[in-house]
């Protein structure tokens, strides 16, 4: 348990940060957990596991790739009718397919999404996003010319990353402060607005780094496309039983470290931005609109509507 507890400290810190990145980190660190378990029967290893979930869960509220992760390695230890070495050995298997799931699903979603790329165009994003980066560097290598405007992301500087990525990958990028956005989205003409996801929720709505809302507001007065590209395992079970998706409140200090005392600061981390703004979700099972999210994943994972907590 013990590197699980440091995994879980370097998400909640942000050293793991991107939900495809926090849920795989997660996942790895839940494998290790079983691998080590000195669990004399299954039942002791479900406690030992639901004990490691939360640990994890607790880490940061605004990540269903995580949260539907873990539990589909306790949905199918549950699940699992058998003596302890064969409960271990399906669950150290349930780990290893959600990881090639992940893994698999991000080379899809790069190839369909840089399907929507053309060479010349101007593309905007905000935060980092290993999926948006990856479908970039996809169209860059399949030799299209592109220039990608990234925002700087206050307050944890996400988009560094960004443009160091894009930059390490030859492409060409512009970045420029947040409070820029739409300056940059009319003055560049962008052509494209391309952002992550945290979360998708049953009514379609996309969750992602605060500000994505004002991106996609500006967006939407210049008529650019706004595509999100997010594997289906950011969709959060919650929202189709009425919960709301928490958004996470960081630390004050992430935004000034010595204020005047007194001084009330807010840091929400992340915000939704309804299917109105966006023109389709980029998925590992293809282009669609939003709003059939949750009818598609009925299909696609019918577990993640059968969990218990
Ligand atoms: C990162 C963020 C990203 C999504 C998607 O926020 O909002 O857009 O997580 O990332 P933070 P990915 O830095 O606070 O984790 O596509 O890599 O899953």
């Amino acid at each position: 348990m013990e590197n699980l507890i440091q995994v879980a400290k370097k998400i909640k810190d942000l050293e793991i940060q991107g939900a495809r990145n926090v849920a795989k980190a997660a996942i790895r660190s839940m494998k290790e957990v079983i691998l080590n378990s000195s669990a004399s029967d299954p039942d002791l290893l479900f406690k030992e596991l639901l004990q490691a979930k939360n640990i994890l869960f607790n880490t940061r509220p605004t990540e269903p790739a995580m949260r539907n992760g873990l539990r589909y390695v306790l949905f199918e230890i549950k699940e699992a009718k058998g003596d302890i070495e064969t409960t271990k050995e399906i669950a150290i298997k349930t780990c290893d397919k959600i990881l090639n799931y992940f893994e698999d699903a991000i080379l899809k979603i790069h190839e369909i999404g840089a399907r929507k790329i053309l060479s010349g165009m101007q593309i905007m994003t905000h935060c980092h996003s290993s999926t948006v980066t990856g479908i970039l560097r996809k169209a860059h290598e399949q030799g299209k010319e592109i220039h990608v405007i990234c925002t700087e992301t206050r307050p944890r500087y996400q988009g560094h990353r960004t443009a160091r990525e894009l930059i390490e990958a030859d492409i060409e990028v512009t970045f420029v402060v947040d409070s820029a956005m739409r300056y940059m989205m009319k003055h560049l003409e962008v052509d494209l607005a391309l952002i992550g996801a945290d979360a998708i929720t049953s009514e379609g709505t996309i969750i992602n780094k605060i500000g994505t809302r004002l991106f996609a507001l500006a967006a939407d007065e210049r008529d650019v496309p706004m595509y999100c590209a997010a594997d289906t395992f950011k969709f959060s079970p919650e929202t189709s039983l009425g919960f709301l998706e928490k958004i996470e409140k960081r630390s004050p200090e992430e935004i000034w470290k010595e204020a005047p005392s007194g001084l009330h600061i807010e840091n929400p981390a992340f915000e939704t931005v309804p299917r109105r703004y966006i023109d389709a979700l980029i998925t590992e099972v293809g282009v669609f609109p939003p709003s059939s999210i949750a009818h598609q994943l009925l299909q696609l994972h019918p577990w993640m509507f059968a969990f218990e907590e």
